[in-house]
């Protein structure tokens, strides 16, 4: 099918694109910025209880809502929760799941490669943070039909849209001078029951967010060079 032709099945019409074009200097200044900040995020595990602006969080929500995503199928829930009663009840139910996993359900070979980060079942900053935002992967959609009958409606790629919207989260987050956790306690199902999420959403990572607490540390692990994530197939002429 030619392009015209493939444009011309879509219900919507086609509209000339008006992304951001910028000059080269611009362009530099922002790849160089955002390399620049991201290359000093870390995944922090000890909270300050200092307040954050609920705008940032709403910002980087809205950043992240903006993901490409399978058929624009848009197929996430974010929840934020900052009510310390309900934060706690999580860190109890992730504790209660992590000790169960460190203890008898991860393997020696699972433990013994999680050993750089120094993690154990401990889970306070889930109540240190001011914020959780809980993502949910919607695992399929739901519709209500004119006779109130609810009809599933298929979703393609979910884990890779969820990823990159996360992936967008984070830097949004980042950018903001906000830190964070991408936190998975396995299994998950605990964060549907006290988040009273419908049965279509699948829980897809915990993210504590705020600033680093005054004594934070972060295991001085290092990413790998640039050389050994990156190959460049070009011309030889
Ligand atoms: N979910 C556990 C274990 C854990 C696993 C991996 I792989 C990590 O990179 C980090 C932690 C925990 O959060 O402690």
């Amino acid at each position: 099918m030619s392009d015209e032709s493939m444009k011309g099945v879509s219900p919507y019409p086609f509209v000339p694109y008006t992304g951001p074009q910028l000059g080269l200097e611009e362009q530099r200044a922002g790849s160089r910025l955002y390399l620049e900040t991201m290359s000093r995020r870390r995944t922090v595990r000890e909270y300050s209880s200092e307040p954050v602006p609920f705008e940032l969080i709403e910002n980087a929500i809205q950043a992240a809502s903006l993901a490409p995503s399978g058929a624009n199928q848009q197929p996430w829930t974010f929840v934020v929760v900052s009510d310390p009663a309900i934060k706690r009840q999580i860190r109890l139910e992730a504790e209660a799941e992590e000790k169960e996993s460190y203890e008898h359900r991860m393997s020696q070979e699972w433990l013994d490669a999680l050993a750089v980060l120094g993690t154990d079942w401990h889970k306070p900053h889930i109540e240190q943070a001011p914020y959780l935002i809980v993502v949910f992967a919607q695992i399929y959609g739901l519709q209500t039909l004119p006779d109130g009958r609810q009809c599933k409606i298929k979703h393609y790629y979910v884990q890779e849209s969820v990823g990159i919207a996360v992936g967008m989260l984070l830097s949004s987050l980042t950018f903001a001078g906000l830190s964070t956790l991408t936190h998975t306690p396995n299994p998950m199902g605990f964060l549907s029951k006290i988040l009273q999420r419908p049965p279509n959403e699948r829980a897809y990572v915990l993210i504590p967010v705020g600033y680093p607490a005054p004594e934070a540390t972060v295991p001085d692990i290092q990413k790998k060079p640039l050389e050994q994530v990156f190959v460049h197939i070009q011309s030889s002429s």
